[in-house]
């Protein structure tokens, strides 16, 4: 890295909760340990390439409003080198040790395939050499499956089996690159694999070909010995009007009956959970449940606002229940917190991505400390166990041991007056987590 990009902000330091600067952490303290690991191990903060060195701030009223001194806009690969060497200053300056990519980010797609492929791995060299640098590492990689007019019907699902086989190509690609970065993981997300109407729409074979797809990727995965984490992303909709992998749920049951389950975990982002209408803990916790809790996008949506805004996230409440859920999982193993968050149309300063980021990463850290202290306490455990407490003993034992039938519980039943269960105390237990919330 020879010229510096940002040279008016300094490296980003824990000051504490009482310090006037703003470019400073109040509580990401990446050191500080938090019960048996440090906040730096837990959090596994990664940048978004796309959304934190790319594209412009357009709106569908008007063009882009950001001041990007380190991309002049050109295909050469020059520029995209000045990219990732700005990206990485962001990163040491934050104190980020992760990032992640498509391949479009970082490298131009040109004319054909060959020569995007080429400047793909120009630039993969290059980024290399800055992971060697610096000590930052790829936590997953990916392929724009979603941008190029050739997908305006889907990529593993477009209705072209041409389109397809590029699709196939780009993701071929993408995987010997992230594994030459030695990336932690390879994510799957399907933007346009889904469809606007189905009159026009064979969902059966759509779906079929996305798990063809999926388990191609596998197989090539062995073969080149790439050893990262395979995720999808769930999202209902936006670009496609239904996307196949709209929820957990959904993208498990995919997974489940195509028998690609043991190969895939899952990559929950908060603003797609709320475009499904979940918060965005209930596709942390039946992702969980299922073994297959693998990482998470981290941003947040607008309550007015029914599209993906990306923002970055701010609300402790929420990062607290979040945590809640990763901690109760175990934590990461592969995954971080990559901010798949983008600052607003009106933030077209530099330093407003620190501002940003810096916002995000106090907020996790907040979250974490709080949700440790609720599992320490025991306090909410304590009620959850004690309201299922009848299927510990007795008849509700036989229920749970999985020896009960319907003529045992039929037989129980008719000798039961009326039964009443215990309060929910819902109230109570939001008075209790707030609490916590000093
Ligand atoms: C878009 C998605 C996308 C994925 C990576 O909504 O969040 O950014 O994370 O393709
Ligand atoms: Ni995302
Ligand atoms: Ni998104």
């Amino acid at each position: 890295m020879s010229q510096e990009y940002f040279p008016k902000i300094k490296p980003v330091a824990y000051e504490g909760p009482k310090t006037k600067n703003r470019l400073a952490f109040r509580h990401y303290n990446p050191d500080e340990v938090v019960g048996k690991k440090t906040m730096r191990e837990h959090l596994r903060f990664s940048l978004a390439y796309w959304h934190a060195l790319k594209g412009g701030s357009s709106d569908p009223f008007g063009g882009p409003t950001r001041q990007r001194p380190w991309d002049d806009g050109s295909t050469s690969i020059d520029n995209a080198k000045r990219v990732a060497d700005a990206g990485f200053e962001m990163m040491q300056k934050l104190g980020l040790g992760f990032y992640c990519f498509h391949d479009r980010d970082v490298a131009p797609e040109l004319d054909d395939l060959q020569a995007s492929s080429d400047a793909l791995d120009a630039v993969a060299d290059h980024l290399k050499k800055l992971q060697k640098q610096t000590g930052i590492k790829l936590l997953w990689g990916t392929a724009c499956l979603f941008a190029h007019p050739r997908y305006v019907q889907g990529a593993a699902t477009s209705p072209n089996a041409d389109v397809y086989a590029i699709a196939a190509a780009q993701v071929k690609k993408a995987m010997e690159v992230t594994h030459r970065l030695n990336g932690l993981g390879y994510t799957f997300w399907g933007g346009r694999e889904g469809y606007a109407t189905l009159l026009n729409t064979d969902m059966k074979r759509e779906v079929a070909n996305l798990a063809h797809f999926l388990h191609m990727a596998v197989d090539y995965k062995k073969k080149i010995g790439f050893k990262g984490q395979f995720y999808i992303e769930p999202k209902p909709r936006e670009p496609s009007t239904h996307q196949y992998d709209s929820d957990a749920a959904a993208c498990l049951n995919f997974l489940r009956e195509f028998g690609l389950l043991e190969h895939f975990k899952l990559n929950i982002e908060t603003n797609h959970a709320t475009l499904a209408l979940h918060r965005v803990e209930h596709e942390l916790a039946v992702s969980a449940n299922a073994g297959a809790l693998g990482s998470i996008d981290a941003n947040t949506g607008d309550e007015l606002i029914g599209w993906d805004t990306d923002q970055f996230p701010t609300n402790v409440y929420m990062t607290t229940q979040m945590m809640l859920q990763l901690l109760r999982a175990g934590g990461f193993k592969t995954g971080g917190l990559n901010f798949d968050a983008k600052v607003r149309r009106e933030s077209h300063e530099v330093v407003d991505i620190f501002h940003a980021h810096i916002g995000g990463m106090d907020a996790f850290a907040r979250g974490l400390k709080i949700a440790h202290r609720i599992i320490e306490d025991g306090d909410l455990d304590r009620f959850v166990k004690a309201r299922y407490a009848t299927f510990e003993s007795g008849i509700g034992k036989t229920v749970t041991t999985g020896k009960a039938t319907f003529e045992s519980l039929e037989k129980h039943a008719l000798k039961l007056g009326s039964v009443i269960p215990a309060s929910g105390r819902q109230e109570m237990l939001e008075n209790l987590i707030n609490d916590y919330m000093d």
